[in-house]
């Protein structure tokens, strides 16, 4: 079985983070270990959430898991507490990876065009500095754009995304995929570059847009291709599971007001798993 350690926070409530990657990874019949970066009691969008960051927990852990010779096929990065954590994390990397980890950089930190409250303007400068050592990034518009020092645009078309997902590369990413790009008022998905080729996926764009599915989306990505699929079998799924999560949730009428109920739409990621 592969093995992936994710490093993001753990939000107690709610669906984010490692409250979604843990299921999602362990359903798709991959290993996730984890690195909690904080502890949160909501994630932040709430009023008044509590926050215990453990950065000084990140080398240590890595220092106990070497001594035992512990291999990851995939380390998964996502929502970091804080940018001291930065330097950390790098290192992390370089204590932990393999010739053949595939490092994996969700730079979750902004949406709709705002960093997270928790986040300084400093921030994102901090984060590109992870999201340059990826093999893959999937940051979603508002982050490549803050990653990049790029004008963020509500109105854009394919020139415009083409143009941050080369920024993007030039940053160092091996492949940039970019999250959330719409060229028809009906669709929804992804657009990737690897330096040579573009490629890109779209399904139905679902009315609402729901917190957390960013985090759904990286995790189901993760998992296929921990899974043995290509780049693009894994973004497909990654889009289509996301966008079921989204129908699923929305056709409940007693649906919880908060996060996308992904655990209803499992059965489909086994599915679309079952002949591998
Ligand atoms: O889903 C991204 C995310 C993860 N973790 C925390 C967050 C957010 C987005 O707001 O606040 C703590």
């Amino acid at each position: 079985m592969k093995r992936v350690v994710s490093i993001q926070d753990i939000s107690g409530l709610g669906r984010c983070s490692l409250t979604v990657a843990l299921p999602v990874i362990s359903a798709m019949g991959v290993e996730c270990a984890i690195v909690p970066t904080a502890v949160l009691s909501t994630h932040t969008m709430f009023q008044n959430f509590t926050c215990v960051d453990l950065t000084d927990q990140i080398l240590p852990i890595a220092a106990h898991w070497k001594s035992q010779q512990i291999h990851f096929d995939a380390i998964y990065t996502g929502y970091l507490a804080s940018k001291e954590q930065v330097g950390d994390v790098l290192t992390f990397f370089d204590e932990m990876r393999s010739d053949d980890t595939l490092l994996f950089v969700d730079p979750a930190m902004a949406d709709h065009g705002k960093l997270y409250p928790a986040f300084g303007p400093d921030f994102p400068g901090e984060m590109a500095k992870v999201v340059a050592r990826a093999d893959v990034t999937v940051p979603n518009i508002t982050e490549a754009c803050l990653l990049t020092g790029s004008e963020y645009r509500e109105k854009y078309d394919e020139a415009y995304i083409k143009e941050l997902l080369e920024k993007l590369v030039a940053l160092g990413a091996k492949k940039a995929i970019l999250t959330g790009v719409s060229f028809d008022e009906n669709k929804l998905g992804v657009m990737g570059y690897d330096g040579s080729r573009y490629f890109s996926y779209f399904n139905d764009k679902a009315p609402m847009s729901y917190h957390g599915t960013g985090d759904i989306f990286s995790a189901t990505a993760v998992g296929g291709l921990m899974r043995g699929m290509t780049m693009e079998e894994a973004l497909q799924l990654a889009v289509d599971y996301t966008l079921q999560c989204i129908r699923v949730t929305r056709s409940d009428p007693n649906a919880t007001w908060y996060g996308v109920e992904f655990e209803k739409a499992i059965p489909l990621l086994c599915e679309r798993l079952k002949d591998r």
